[in-house]
């Protein structure tokens, strides 16, 4: 290990090992989110042992066991059950490992909380409904209780029906594996050939969202549909911005970027220096009028273009190389 010029011990030397352990690794957030801790340990001269996610809560527990017996510095966890994980987390803690909570609520002020201000991303998502929608129509909601993001953005979503009484929703579906979209797929075509007149479906996470646009194609009424989502990806853009398409806006950060986060708020802790409790990583809308017409077609091209999707300036310093993306 070279070690990085000019950086507090021990990244002075290098090799510092970091475990980043996720509850969910299918799907493209998830696959970019470990690409951007990947590129950041890189740059840090991290040895970064990824822990992939199987959705499965037992394994999650013996990989955080794992990672505190290889000796590393520092564990990185991305979303999980917090009910699962307080024991274990105390564990490592107790042996003086640092540890960065990602979209999962550890409620321990020794743990930075980082997360992509669920709060705004849905109510950007909503303020955009209403722009395009009036604030009266029948609406399909995707939502699976448990997972802290989805949690936040359905808080909004609540208080945006309490508001907005001409908002109707009509049906409630979802489903988080790893088939996602698949899954969502099957229970919105029942959700939406049930409820005709459903016009606006909020599905506040892109595999939803994907799910949702695959039903409504194959019930021939993607015209008659619009789905406001979370995230992006180029498979993503790529899906709003073709022909016909019924997915119409998203709200999003560049998931790589909050890797990248995750993995310097672990560094900084090891090397001993402050961090903010809450660390977050502001969401952009991004519409499909406004995609088409700047003719973005990758995550790389909306990089260039929207400063906030190439580098947040959440938790750096002068010895962290940020400009990663
Ligand atoms: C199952 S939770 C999925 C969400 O986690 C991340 O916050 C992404 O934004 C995604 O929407």
């Amino acid at each position: 290990a070279a070690g990085v010029n000019g950086a507090p011990a021990p990244f002075d030397k290098g090799g510092v090992k970091v475990a980043l352990v996720s509850y969910i690794s299918a799907g493209d957030f998830f696959q970019a989110y470990q690409a951007g801790a990947e590129a950041q340990a890189k740059a840090l001269d991290i040895d970064l042992r990824v822990f992939p996610g199987r959705q499965d809560a037992a394994a999650q527990r013996e990989q955080i066991l794992q990672a505190i017996n290889l000796g590393v510095s520092a564990i990185v966890i991305d979303h999980g059950l917090p009910e699962s994980l307080g024991d274990v987390v105390q564990q490592a803690l107790d042996k003086g490992i640092k540890v960065v909570a990602f979209d999962v609520n550890l409620n321990n002020p020794r743990i930075p909380q980082v997360e992509q201000s669920d709060h705004e991303l849905a109510d950007l998502a909503l303020k955009q409904v209403v722009k395009e929608n009036g604030d009266s129509f029948k609406a399909g909601y995707v939502y699976v209780a448990g997972f802290a993001p989805l949690d936040r953005r359905n808080e909004v979503w609540d208080a945006f029906k309490k508001q907005n009484a001409g908002v109707v929703e009509k049906a409630r579906f979802g489903n988080v594996s790893d088939t996602t979209a698949t899954s969502t797929a099957d229970q919105a075509k029942a959700a939406l050939a049930a409820n005709p007149d459903i016009s606006v479906v909020f599905a506040p996470y892109d595999e939803f969202a994907r799910g949702v646009k695959l039903a409504a194609t194959d019930l021939g009424i993607a015209d008659k549909l619009k789905i406001y989502s979370a995230d992006v990806s180029t498979a993503d853009i790529q899906e709003i911005t073709e022909p016909g398409s019924p997915w119409v806006a998203t709200v999003a950060t560049n998931p790589a970027v909050v890797g990248a986060v995750s993995i310097r708020a672990a560094a900084l802790q090891v090397a001993g220096q402050e961090v903010p409790h809450q660390i977050t990583v502001k969401p952009t809308l991004l519409t499909q009028e406004g995609l088409r017409a700047a003719n973005v077609q990758t995550i790389e091209e909306l990089a260039k273009k929207v400063p906030a999707f190439s580098a947040s300036d959440a938790v750096t310093a002068s010895w962290i190389p940020d400009k990663l993306f």
